[in-house]
């Protein structure tokens, strides 16, 4: 039932686990996480952490079960609406650059859409702390009601009392390059091309350099790699960066 307004698409986690299956990370974690909210804030840290000294993070999630509990005359029912959400808004992942403490997501979730009133309102964080541990912060919810099949009553109006999300955060430490669009280890003149090929596109890099990262190229840190990086490239080739 909830609904993630600004979640990524499902071919961007593709992607990335593409890039996950690869590339050599220098560490990589998968934590589950289960949280429920009465109305409360809730927290959530995974028991491990990535190295938080890696110069960038590839940070997944997916919410792998969604369920509401909801009072109807005297009794509490318990639903699963996990298929209520639409599956490419289950999903996302996020590349940053370190050091952590580091978002990959925040963005209010609402269920339904505006101008219904809401059922469901929430603040969802996903990020990883400054000490490399995951973490998924549920803050300023709201349950309201819905309408929803109670068998043998029919549709009925009922409120919203409880909200478990479950789901699995997966993060991973890479150390970058800058400027080495070939990965052979050094920054010369044959990363020119490489590096002009990355300016047409990731995916199109990633094809002709499946084992190297097309974030090498992004040079400026700004998470693309664009024509804003020609100049620095030209600076680290000529040794002056
Ligand atoms: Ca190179
Ligand atoms: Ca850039």
């Amino acid at each position: 039932m909830p609904k993630s307004k600004h979640c990524c698409a499902a071919a961007i986690v593709t992607l990335v686990a593409l890039a996950f299956s690869t590339h050599i990370a220098r560490a990589a974690e998968t934590w589950p996480f289960d949280l429920s909210t009465t109305g409360n804030d809730a927290y959530w840290t995974s028991a491990t952490a990535v190295d938080p000294t890696a110069d960038a993070f590839e940070i997944q999630w997916e919410i792998a079960l969604v369920e509401v509990t909801v009072r109807y005359l005297f009794f509490d029912y318990t639903l699963d609406v996990t298929n209520q959400i639409p599956p490419e808004q289950r999903v996302g992942a996020q590349f940053v650059y370190g050091p952590p403490p580091v978002e990959a997501f925040n963005s209010d979730i609402v269920y339904p859409d505006p101008p219904q009133p809401p059922a469901v309102r929430a603040h969802v964080a996903i990020g990883l702390l400054a000490d490399g541990h995951g973490y998924v912060y549920v803050t300023n919810v709201f349950l309201g009601t819905t309408q929803v099949e109670i068998p043998p009553f029919g549709l009925v109006t009922v409120t919203i009392r409880r909200v478990r999300v479950a789901g699995t955060v997966w993060a991973a430490a890479i150390d970058l390059t800058p400027g080495d669009l070939n990965c052979d280890g050094a920054v010369n003149f044959d990363d020119i091309d490489p590096f002009v090929l990355a300016l047409t596109g990731q995916a199109a890099y990633e094809t002709a350099f499946p084992n190297c990262r097309w974030h090498h190229g992004d040079i400026n840190r700004d998470g693309a790699v664009n024509f804003d990086d020609i100049d620095p490239f030209v600076a680290l080739l000529s040794g002056g960066a």
